[in-house]
């Protein structure tokens, strides 16, 4: 083998990185955040041959599933998101009371391959520190260096895209951009009530029937449906987080096409 040159590395690393950020700095679709419900909408937008971008803060993505339920790493499913799994190449098991189990590594691994490999591209150690609003329209997001943010006084750069999807989670960042603003107007969510307490039944129901478009521009998926809308958490199952990632993937590219 010959001999290897140190600095090809770097400028290789340099050359990809950069070509990839650059094309992804306009987008059909933004998604904040990269848990169990942001890859698969991921997944099927970028299906559907939309430009999609995913931003991660962590270096990790995957969110909550890696923990599966007190750290063990076993994600819970229902027979509703079986064919999803099949489609992304995820194994499962059957268990208790009609369910299924899987492992948490591979479900969360499988999801990132899938969301990547049909064309999304994934950025992690990217946090989303702000939104951009224009005439009343969110189009874009604003994002900084995981390392950077809060820690040093460095400007943020600006990602734009046609939809902005919050799929960060219990803390629905995008969407609390805009309410400490007074920016939403609707007062059911205006107050952002916060999730409510653990009910696994109408969570995994609600996570689903309530995706929306909350905001022009602005879509919410995943726990950030429930935490917008005060909808009940549902512990450990990722049957909901699967259906609501698919769910709004369904009304933006219905919005968008
Ligand atoms: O928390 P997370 O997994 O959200 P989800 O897709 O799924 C929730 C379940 O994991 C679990 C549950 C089971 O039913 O209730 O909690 O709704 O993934 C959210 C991702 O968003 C990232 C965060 O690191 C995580 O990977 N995130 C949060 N804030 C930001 C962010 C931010 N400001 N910028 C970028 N990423």
């Amino acid at each position: 083998m010959s001999e290897l040159v140190d600095t090809d590395i770097s400028k290789s690393i340099i050359d990809a990185y950069h070509a990839k950020l650059s094309e992804s700095i306009v987008n059909d679709v933004l998604i904040v955040g990269a848990g169990p419900s942001g890859l698969m909408s991921a997944f099927y937008l970028a299906q559907k041959g939309l430009k999609v971008t995913l931003l991660e803060k962590r270096l990790s993505p995957g969110g909550g599933i890696w923990g599966g339920g007190m750290g063990m790493n076993e994600a819970v499913i229902q027979d509703t998101v079986l064919t999803l799994l099949d489609e992304i190449g995820v194994r499962y098991r059957s268990g208790k009371g009609g369910l299924y189990t899987v492992d948490a590594i591979e479900l969360a691994s499988g999801l990132c391959l899938s969301a990547v490999q049909s064309g999304a591209k994934l950025f992690n150690l990217m946090t989303v520190e702000d939104v951009c609003v224009h005439r009343d329209r969110v189009i874009g997001v604003v994002v900084n260096r995981s390392i950077i943010t809060e820690k040093i006084p460095v400007d943020p750069i600006t990602f734009s895209a046609k939809a902005v999807v919050d799929a960060s989670g219990h803390e629905a960042v995008v969407v609390e951009d805009l309410r400490k603003r007074g920016l939403l107007v609707d007062s059911t969510i205006a107050e952002q009530p916060g999730e409510g307490p653990m009910d696994a039944t109408s969570g995994e129901k609600f996570v689903v029937e309530r995706v929306a478009e909350i905001y022009p521009g602005l879509w919410v998926t995943g726990m950030s449906v429930c935490t917008t809308f005060g909808g009940p958490r549902m512990g450990p199952i990722f049957g909901g987080m699967l259906l609501s990632g698919v769910r709004a993937a369904e009304l933006i590219s219905s919005a968008l096409t």
